[in-house]
């Protein structure tokens, strides 16, 4: 049996890996299985020329390689193309996408110099995976350098219809370059559906069965594998010390009242300013709630160096202002907005201490933290997880209460609902999802994968 190659634009940590979160922990896994590589970008810039070596890093069978790029690679590649136009379009932004020829040739060129670095490691044996928007052309790249090593790819963020994949300049060399790959994976059936839909609309693909299709000239595996975390290790978080002091903390601000907790890198795909609304909508429909329920939102800056990121986190704490000079008392902030990250025990404490979790993107491939929000819960007093519909993880969170977000009065009446719900109906709602999430962790997510990729 060969080796495992993994590639991702952020690579590790392969130690600490509960600290990174349930990814991480599966895919150091799967690699510590087989032995293997985990390989792509340092998270560094260098100049020019200097970026040739390998940086690599070992535990036991496990090696971690990486590459620096250019400055220019970083604005066209990583903070051009990916993050302006394949972002915003795969997340249905057309409004914010970009297209800029030299994003697309910055992609290609980075994709390219990273495929052939990768080709100098690979034994004939050896197995590829491949993940996210960052890579699509990779694949391709590899099989026209000869290699016919099995290679798949794990598409983490959504895949929408045609209608707007097609949007996008020169979609139909990008969709194509993907038929290199002999497992294709998806967050949700959804995603995965538009898939196909869009190789059989734009490319005279055939379906075969089930999870094979037909197109260009080959035949792939094209599934949905939706990704889980390390539920048994973050259910056991809000036990530790960091947990119970978290939890310790938050209860003694609050008193009996109730708490709504947001957690999210700052994106526009969130739903974030969506979510303060339909707060103040919970506040004005439903005037009990004054004095008694806060929100508290946890969201670290991320990308701001593209202008779309930076504007929403004015746009949030102008908002977060706002409502809280229209509601506030003496003792009691609607509102707490916090713009950083939490370590991942003390992120338990909070989702335990929150009566409800409040997760409402526009768009998410998955979004784990859904799922994380229940792994914290007591199981004997749980809260409620309010969950956008439009996010991959409704598909398996079916005893969630789903919401369409863009409905501000639906999410408030929701929240209310949540705030109402009696315990029974409760533990019903978060056993059922709980066991569902043990069973389908992020190590089965990984090992799904391979087994396939593995024929
Ligand atoms: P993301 O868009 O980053 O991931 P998500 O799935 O919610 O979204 O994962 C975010 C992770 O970051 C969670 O583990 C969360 O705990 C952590 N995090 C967020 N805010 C934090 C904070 N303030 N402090 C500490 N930790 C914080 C992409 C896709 C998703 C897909 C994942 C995995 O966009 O749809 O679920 O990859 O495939």
């Amino acid at each position: 049996m060969g080796k495992l190659i993994v590639v991702s634009n952020r690579v590790g940590p392969l130690k600490d890996t509960g600290k990174a979160g349930g990814l991480a922990v599966a895919l150091v896994d799967v690699l510590r299985d087989r032995g293997g590589v985990w390989f792509g970008w340092s998270g560094q810039v260098s100049e020019e020329g200097t970026f040739g070596d390998f940086k690599i890093e070992r535990s036991r069978n496990v090696e971690m390689a990486t590459l620096d790029i250019t400055k220019a690679d970083y604005e066209e590649f990583y903070a051009g193309y990916a993050n302006r136009t394949l972002w915003p379009i795969l997340h249905y932004r057309l409004d914010l996408a970009e297209f800029d020829r030299p994003f697309e040739q910055g992609y290609r060129r980075v994709n390219e110099r990273f495929a052939t670095r990768l080709r100098t490691m690979l034994d004939p044996d050896d197995m590829i995976w491949i993940h996210d928007y960052h890579f699509f052309p990779m694949g391709g790249q590899l099989r026209s350098m000869g290699v016919e090593n099995r290679i798949g790819f794990f598409l983490h963020i959504p895949f929408p219809n045609p209608d707007i994949i097609t949007a996008l300049p020169r979609h139909a060399a990008l969709v194509r370059s993907m038929l290199a790959y002999d497992v294709i994976g998806f967050q949700s059936q959804r995603d995965r559906n538009h898939f196909v839909e869009y190789l059989v609309q734009e490319a005279g693909g055939e379906r075969i069965d089930e999870s094979r299709v037909m197109a260009f000239g080959r035949e792939v595996t094209v599934k949905a594998y939706p990704i889980g975390i390390d539920t048994e290790g973050f259910a056991a978080f809000p036990a530790t010390v960091e947990g119970r002091r978290q939890i310790q903390r938050i209860r003694s601000v609050l008193g009996p009242r109730k708490q709504i907790v947001g957690v999210d890198r700052i994106d526009y795909s969130k739903g974030i300013p969506h979510r303060f609304r339909a707060f103040e909508r919970l506040l004005e429909d439903y005037p009990e709630n004054r004095g008694g329920v806060s929100l508290l939102q946890v969201a670290p800056p991320s990308r701001s160096e593209v202008m779309a990121y930076s504007e929403i986190q004015r746009e949030l704490e102008h908002l977060a202002g706002q409502i809280n000079g229209r509601f506030a008392d003496v003792d009691w902030t609607p509102i707490r907005f916090i713009v950083r990250g939490f370590p991942r025990k003390a992120l338990a404490g909070l989702y335990r201490a929150s009566r409800i979790g409040l997760v409402t993107p526009l768009r998410d491939g998955m979004n784990l933290v859904a799922k994380e929000y229940v792994a914290a819960q007591d199981p004997e007093d749980p809260g409620v997880l309010v969950l956008s519909r439009f996010a991959g993880a409704a598909e398996e969170l079916r005893e969630s209460v789903i919401v369409n977000p863009y409905a501000t009065e639906e999410v408030a009446a929701s929240l209310q609902t949540a705030l109402q719900m009696p315990i029974d109906e409760r533990k019903h709602r978060h056993g059922a999802m709980f066991e569902r999430m043990m069973r389908n962790d992020a190590r089965k997510w990984a090992n799904d994968i391979l087994a396939d990729l593995a024929g």
